[in-house]
């Protein structure tokens, strides 16, 4: 069976996922999109060839020739869309983050534990990219030893004006609290948050340097610069007690050209984890198909949302702020 999709938003991230999506995903198929924006909607409809343009989200959902729904809308939209996606029985898999509120993530796991299936999945797409699931296997693997410490690094190039410092870790640094989770497998007990001096390039904006504690003591550390200047760049090392994995520069070739050798650097996150993006959406379909959920769940959307937003607060008030998720259900267990 085809699984037809639509997509919700039609920004930056909609039309890459409508692009994926176009491109073949095997199982599911490209049915409708939908804007605020018509004209927008529109052009990634005419882009992807055979698509409908519907006129609201709430349509979108409701539309019977869509079994499964992706969410790219802006952030304070999407605890909401989930929700009607779990009402109307209906597979979403919804961009980070899950929510613009933790009361909202939790809003979102309480009506998906009400209907009584896993139907949400977050787009944290590093856990599909196949450097960080190397990484994991080699932990996995017990080699290494015990993990100690995780240095990460996520630079951007540029960022929207809206992006201030405080959301530097909410919008970026998110990602590495996700996948951090995803590597050590277990949650986070403390967060400290220190603030660089600005770039000349960007005065209003400092760079971010987080510190998480894991609950059993793995010290993970963050530095989230979103004025780069020079490129996307996201650097992980994971170091354990008898060796340290890395991952390596994404690009399957390096050059050697006008007295230099090195990498080319990506220019954003859509051409850096394209193959994660990839294959998330073709897991995604697959887990629809088969009925059970992979990628990161409602539980770890909000796991992440509160680990931001406690470093939020770590952030405001200067210093180390405790983490308390409460109890995850077993409804979300691995
Ligand atoms: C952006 O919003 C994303 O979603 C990207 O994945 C992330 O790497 C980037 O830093 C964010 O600004």
């Amino acid at each position: 069976m085809t699984i037809g999709i639509g997509v919700i938003g039609c920004g930056v991230m909609g039309a890459d996922h409508a692009r994926l999506l176009q491109e073949g995903i095997p199982g599911g198929r490209l049915v409708a999109v939908q804007d605020l924006d018509p004209r927008r909607a529109a052009g990634v409809a005419a882009a992807a060839g055979d698509v409908r343009v519907v006129d609201t989200a709430r349509d979108l959902i409701a539309d019977c020739d869509i079994q499964a729904i992706l969410i790219a809308s802006p952030d304070e939209t999407h605890a909401a869309l989930a929700i009607a996606c779990v009402e109307a029985g209906k597979p979403a898999l919804c961009e980070k983050p899950l929510a613009a509120t933790v009361e909202e993530c939790r809003s979102v796991i309480a009506a998906e534990m009400k209907g009584g299936r896993r139907l949400v999945q977050v787009g944290f797409m590093r856990r599909f990219d196949p450097g960080y699931r190397a990484m994991k296997r080699s932990l996995d693997g017990e080699k290494l030893g015990r993990p100690l410490f995780l240095h990460c690094v996520h630079r951007n190039a540029v960022a929207p004006p809206y992006i201030t410092s405080a959301l530097v870790v909410a919008s970026s640094a998110v990602h590495e609290i996700d996948i951090a989770r995803f590597l050590l497998g277990e949650e986070f007990a403390a967060v400290t948050v220190i603030g660089a001096r600005s770039s000349r390039k960007a005065p209003t904006r400092q760079p971010q340097l987080m510190i998480l504690e894991s609950a059993s003591g793995v010290v993970v550390t963050v530095e989230a610069f979103v004025d780069a200047q020079y490129g996307y760049d996201v650097r992980a090392e994971l170091v354990c007690e008898e060796g340290a994995v890395s991952l390596a520069p994404n690009p399957p070739v390096s050059f050697r050209h006008a007295g230099r050798d090195g990498f080319a650097i990506e220019a954003d996150w859509r051409a850096r984890f394209a193959d994660a993006y990839r294959e998330q959406l073709r897991q995604w379909v697959a887990s629809i198909e088969t009925g059970r959920p992979v990628g990161s769940s409602a539980w770890d959307g909000y796991a992440a949302s509160s680990t931001a937003a406690a470093a939020s607060e770590a952030s405001a008030a200067g210093r180390r702020t405790a983490i308390s998720l409460g109890e995850r259900p077993a409804f979300y267990a691995d």
